[in-house]
């Protein structure tokens, strides 16, 4: 693909891969929905701060069904998404979350600093914008070796207002990366409402650099394909950075630690975005089209919650880590 047209997007190539979609998109919500409901549960098993993804997962699902194994994705706080779409094991993700020696950190890291190389998932980050001149750093390293690799550099509009997005879509563009930044717009940083945001639209302030941009509905995981699909051509092809800017909406509060915190945004809000729910839309998509049948829909769902059930096993069947490996791995 090297055009992207805006608007209503085919189905993906064949039915495998839309269905494929589907389950990771699923996968996604119910990883997230089964830690918190572990997180309200005694004896409390997972106490490190999460961050939902819940209501945003097209726009991974979608911006990693463009990319290869080998390909690169830059995280954020709000990560498991992002790794579960580029292939992370949801068994080593729960692990870690429960603070044990088979998680990703060997329990050390919790939510906010799931990597994995050998899927290119370079890492969740807690530190707003601070991915961003990794990822393009290790855009710039792929360039250098000439991989022909892209890098998709996930962040949220918070970061927007940030130095390092400045500086790096800056050097993207003068040295035409293969990068694609990807901006989460959920709205929201916290609890400050859009309309305290001196951004109002990122990809008007990509242009500022002379990077390439899309706006794209970010609860539509065929939008977000198809405009991924045409950023990573460009990336490929040597033609440097594309901004995407897709418009979602947390479903959750910002970050939980035990059971969530109330919600202060309007309830009549979440109940719009509700209704465009990203996963119960691609449900419609695919039976509507006759791609998935609702028995098979059905029994996606029974996978993935025998794969969650497996999880959360695996997870509580490791050990925790020794007190005296608490300085290994720890870079000082
Ligand atoms: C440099 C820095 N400042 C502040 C914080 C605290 N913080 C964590 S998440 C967040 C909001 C981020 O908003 P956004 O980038 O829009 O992502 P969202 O949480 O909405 O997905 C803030 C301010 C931080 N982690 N890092």
């Amino acid at each position: 693909m090297n055009e992207y047209t805006p608007g209503v997007q085919p189905l993906a190539a064949d039915r495998e891969e839309s269905l494929r979609l589907y389950r990771q998109m699923l996968l996604m919500r119910r990883f997230e929905e089964t830690v918190l409901e572990l997180m309200v549960r005694t004896p409390l098993e997972i106490e490190g701060p999460v961050h939902p993804y819940i209501g945003e997962e097209a726009i991974a699902a979608g911006v990693c069904a463009a990319l290869t194994l080998s390909d690169k994705i830059m995280s954020t706080h709000r990560g498991h998404g992002h790794c579960i779409g580029k292939g992370g094991d949801p068994d080593r993700m729960m692990a870690e979350l429960f603070g044990r020696v088979d998680g990703y950190c060997k329990g050390k890291g919790g939510s906010m600093h799931i990597a994995d190389f050998d899927i290119g998932m370079l890492g969740a980050n807690g530190i707003v914008a601070a991915g961003i001149p990794i990822a393009t750093g290790a855009a710039l390293a792929e360039l250098l070796q000439g991989s022909g690799n892209v890098v998709a550099c996930m962040f949220g509009d918070g970061a927007a207002a940030a130095g390092p997005l400045h500086e790096s879509l800056n050097i993207a563009a003068m040295s035409r990366l293969p990068i694609v930044f990807v901006c989460e717009n959920n709205g929201w940083s916290v609890n400050t409402p859009p309309e305290r945001s001196l951004v109002s639209s990122v990809v008007e302030l990509a242009a500022g650099y002379g990077v390439e941009g899309i706006t794209v509905d970010g609860n539509d995981v065929l939008a977000v394909r198809a405009a991924a699909l045409f950023a990573v051509d460009r990336a490929r092809k040597g033609l440097g950075p594309t901004m995407i800017e897709a418009t979602t909406f947390r479903r959750t509060v910002h970050a939980t630690r035990g059971p969530a915190p109330a919600d202060s945004r309007d309830p009549e809000l979440l109940e719009r975005w509700i209704r465009r729910d990203p996963l119960d839309r691609f449900h419609d998509v695919l039976v509507e089209a006759g791609v998935m049948t609702n028995a098979e829909a059905i029994a996606l769902a029974d996978s993935v919650e025998a794969q969650m059930a497996a999880a959360v096993e695996f997870a509580r069947n490791s050990p925790f880590p020794e007190l005296s490996e608490a300085f290994e791995d720890v870079w000082a």
